[in-house]
């Protein structure tokens, strides 16, 4: 029965969507391709913080590729074989995202918040650089 696999894939693609949905006003306002709104900014750096430790017990065992559950998913059949650094990449994202919220809470400060979003976006980027299937 497979019905877990896929609701476990499911569900952290939808969280991983999900903190990308928030996360994106954030770079863009980082980029300047958005106006800075402190208020928006501070909404989504605590909607970032909280979702940042949700996708990770979506990858039960059996649900990476070449798993034989034929659903597809971009999760690499190499991260089984390098847990512990996969872990090491969620708690670096987690760390970094929690600062964000700091960050972005304590003062108004644009500068800090586009240092920051600049090192909560590496942590997205180094895992998927190692974990994550470009097609
Ligand atoms: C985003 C997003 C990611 C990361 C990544 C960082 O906004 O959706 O997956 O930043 O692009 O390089």
């Amino acid at each position: 029965d497979g019905t877990k696999v896929e609701d476990a894939i499911k569900y952290r693609q939808s969280a991983l969507t999900t903190l990308a949905w928030n996360f994106g006003p954030l770079g863009a306002m980082a980029k300047g391709d958005m106006d800075y709104d402190a208020e928006e900014a501070a909404m989504r750096a605590k909607r970032v913080q909280e979702l940042a430790v949700m996708p990770w017990e979506g990858f039960i065992e059996g649900s990476l590729r070449n798993d034989g559950h034929g659903i597809e998913t971009a999760a690499l059949a190499k991260t089984g074989d390098n847990w512990d650094d996969f872990e090491k990449k969620q708690q670096d994202f987690e760390e970094e995202a929690t600062k964000l919220a700091e960050v972005v809470s304590n003062d108004d400060d644009f500068a800090a918040l586009r240092k920051q979003v600049a090192a909560t976006s590496k942590t997205c980027k180094n895992c998927h650089d190692e974990y994550r299937a470009e097609n």
